[in-house]
């Protein structure tokens, strides 16, 4: 089993920043996913998260096809329990904690178990918040929950804490797909300030500039799916600039 979940903690140490690349096998198929299979292979990000929050599509199959392809670490976000497969690296285990759904917090979470524990798949116990992005998300609907609003981050460490306290590893900031508006930095920042955990941040990032930003502010890891659905060119550049962050002032 690999141990992606040292890797993020040692880099983390190191300060060196991780990019995830968000596949959801239902928007990445025929023409789109040949070429972001072809410009992954030479620009290959830390991580590829595979799942999203109505996925119908088979992961199993998407994930044979990434693991032949691409040498990287393959990351199930499920958006519910029929999305778990052995093949991938590792699990999040999410747990919406910013909702009040029990289904999101617990439900899921006993249907998949026995599959989990049998497999040898490597589970890392996250904390999910759902935070505004500036337009209803399919996570929101999905869960019918409500996000955590932009201006509430001691709502937002409260809930991160409360993570790390029940045993968490990880703390994802989420704004939705597509969002109108990333993770405001200032919530990044508070969140980073109070909480031990690495912090992941995804949403709504369409630009390098976003993407640095959310690095300056203590993400430790930034998922980016949407843009590159429809401009998968660009995952070269966000990965350039994940590997070069911080290189300039450490020299
Ligand atoms: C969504 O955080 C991820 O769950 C990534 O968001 O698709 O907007 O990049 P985008």
């Amino acid at each position: 089993m690999k141990n992606i979940y040292k890797t993020i903690l040692l880099n983390r140490e190191a300060n060196r920043k991780m990019l995830a690349v968000l596949l959801d096998p239902d928007q990445c198929r025929g023409g789109i996913l040949a070429s972001t299979i072809a410009i992954l292979k030479s620009n290959t990000p830390d991580l590829i998260f595979v799942g999203g929050s109505h996925t119908v599509t088979s992961i199993d199959s998407l994930i044979d096809l990434l693991k032949e392809e691409i040498k990287t670490n393959i990351v199930l976000f499920p958006g519910n329990a029929s999305q778990f497969s052995t093949q991938a690296d590792a699990l999040l285990y999410l747990s919406l904690l910013s909702g009040r759904n029990a289904e999101f917090l617990i439900g899921q979470h006993l249907t998949s178990a026995i599959a989990i524990k049998k497999s040898d798949i490597e589970v890392i116990p996250t904390g999910y918040l759902l935070i505004d992005g500036g337009k209803p998300s399919s996570v929101e609907y999905i869960s019918n929950t409500r996000p955590i609003p932009r201006d509430k981050k001691e709502i937002a460490l409260s809930t991160a804490v409360a993570a790390e306290l029940l045993g968490m590893r990880l703390v994802y900031l989420e704004a939705g797909s597509g969002a109108n508006l990333p993770i405001p930095s200032d919530m990044i920042e508070y969140v980073r300030s109070g909480l031990s955990l690495p912090i992941i941040v995804g949403g709504g990032i369409k630009n390098t500039n976003q993407l640095t930003e959310a690095f300056d502010a203590g993400a430790d890891i930034v998922v980016v799916g949407n843009i590159f659905e429809t401009e998968p060119d660009k995952i070269s550049e966000f990965v350039v600039c994940t590997h070069s962050y911080g290189k300039e002032t450490s020299n």
